[in-house]
Order: C-alpha cells, then sequence, then structure tokens
C-alpha cells in the first residue's frame, strides 16, 4: 500500500546537533524545520538517482579552459558528439586566455559522468565540475 498526503512523524536527535540545524536552516532562510528537511532528503534521493547511473537525470556541467590550448576546442567538441546528452550549451569568453562552458546535459548519471571525465581530462582544461539536477520524475 502507499500512503500519499502530509505525514507527520516525529525525530529525536542530540539537542546540540538540533541547534546547529536550526542555526544552519536559519542561515539559509528556511522558516520551517519541515521545509528545510524535505530540501535535504530531496537533495540525498538526487545524490543517489546520480549514484546509481542507470537513472535518467540532467544536470550542468561547467568547464574552465585555455583556449590557447592546440586542438582542444575541436576535442571538446568531439567528446560531445561521442556522447547523446548534451542538450545546449552557454560559452562565455572569460578573458584573452580564457573561457567558459557550461554544458546542460540530460541522460544516464554513468554516461553523463564519462563525458564530464574525458572533458575535465582533457589538456588544457582547468577546471570540471558536474552539478547534480533531477528530471523531477521520481521526486515527490
Ligand atoms: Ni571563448
Amino acid at each position: 500500500m502507499t500512503v500519499t498526503g502530509l505525514v507527520r512523524f516525529s525525530v529525536s536527535m542530540d539537542a546540540r546537533l538540533l541547534e546547529r540545524f536550526d542555526r544552519f536552516i536559519a542561515e539559509k532562510g528556511y522558516t520551517s524545520r519541515s521545509e528545510a528537511l524535505r530540501d535535504l532528503i530531496r537533495d540525498s534521493l538526487v545524490e543517489s538517482e546520480w549514484a546509481a547511473g542507470d537513472r535518467e537525470v540532467v544536470g550542468v556541467v561547467s568547464l574552465l579552459y585555455d583556449h590557447h590550448t592546440r586542438g582542444l576546442s575541436e576535442s571538446l567538441t568531439a567528446v560531445q558528439h561521442e556522447y547523446n546528452t548534451v542538450v545546449t550549451t552557454v560559452h562565455v569568453h572569460l578573458d584573452h586566455q580564457h573561457c567558459f562552458e557550461a554544458l546542460v546535459v540530460k541522460g544516464k548519471a554513468a554516461v553523463i559522468r564519462e563525458m564530464a571525465d574525458r572533458l575535465g581530462s582533457l589538456k588544457g582544461v582547468k577546471h570540471a565540475r558536474v552539478t547534480l539536477g533531477s528530471s523531477g520524475k521520481d521526486l515527490p
């Protein structure tokens, strides 16, 4: 049986831990523990979706690279063409040397990770980061 609707439950924890939690969520602007807890749970579930590897996820792969590195632009494009996960990209010419690129990605988490690892390990890429998002399909 699947229970739907709002369910109340009580949580026991160390008073000092709760105090830290209350300070933490106040700094983030939460006005209720419930909403903060729901968001933390969702964040953990999204992380587990990514960890599962075969789940459909969305996210952003951000790259900082030196566009003077010979052949790098071609390599970045070639790797992206091998994976059918990039939905759209935003390119920013940061300064004379650096480009920043944000790739919006959608697909299986393991495939996205593999592509991001390959992009990040190319010579001239100074920083690569995958920001985990969710398709929202299995996230109440
Ligand atoms: Ni550029």
